[in-house]
């Protein structure tokens, strides 16, 4: 049965499915939900997800939300058979461990910076856009990617740990965020921008990630 995926395709949370798609050739119907569309509260998508959020992904009788936890999934259902799936998500565990805590700093951290310094400060969205959440986040923005830079750096890269991994795509998006959004001084992070770069090479992030969206 085909995979379902219901949310519009310029969500950040949306993005991260789409491009794992693209890396691992899995087909899908996508439906548009969320701001523009269908809105998440309507009835028969808050059965699905009571949680009022995008992106929602079915496959079969298993109905998923929560896009990390979708893209694990994903990935350790069809990584190793496309992807050797040692690289992009680890069965050992410590290097499972690697890709997920930098999975999880973004969804955790990096939300509330860019909460601030996108949806409030670039998108002039309410409640984000008070004056000192807005200038909190780009200052937590900026902090955070400064922790990435110095990552690439002491590891040389290419990617966040070395190989491409599951990691790579939250944090490509974030990354693609940080030099799309404007309104504020940013410093220059030339480790992050060869990283960008790097990923840049991979059709599936120029369609969903690097895709002239912010
Ligand atoms: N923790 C959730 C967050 C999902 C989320 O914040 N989705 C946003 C879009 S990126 C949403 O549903 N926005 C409401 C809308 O588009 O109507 C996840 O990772 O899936």
């Amino acid at each position: 049965m085909t995979l379902r995926i219901l949310g519009r395709p310029n969500s950040f949370n949306v993005r991260k499915v789409l491009w794992l798609c693209a890396e691992l050739g899995i087909p899908y119907e996508r439906e548009d939900y969320g701001r523009g569309f269908t809105p998440c509260t309507e009835p028969g998508f808050l059965a699905l997800n009571p949680v009022a959020q995008i992106p929602v992904v079915i496959d079969g009788d298993l109905v998923m939300r929560e896009s990390n936890a979708i893209i694990r999934y994903l990935a350790s259902k069809h990584g190793a058979a496309k992807h050797g799936g040692e690289a992009l998500y680890p069965s050992d565990l410590a290097a499972r461990f690697r890709v997920e805590q930098w999975m999880d700093w973004v969804a955790y951290d990096l939300t509330h910076a860019m909460r601030g310094a996108f949806l409030g400060g670039q998108l002039q969205e309410a409640p984000w856009n008070n004056a000192w959440f807005v200038e909190q986040g780009r200052q937590d923005f900026t902090h955070c990617i400064g922790l990435v830079e110095a990552e690439l750096v002491k590891t040389g890269g290419p990617h966040i740990l070395g190989d491409f991994t599951l990691a790579d795509i939250p944090l490509g998006l974030v990354v693609n965020r940080w030099f799309s959004v404007r309104g504020f001084d940013k410093p220059a992070f030339p480790a992050t921008a060869a990283y960008y770069e790097k990923l840049s090479e991979r059709p599936g992030y120029r369609a969903h990630g690097r895709n002239g969206m912010p």
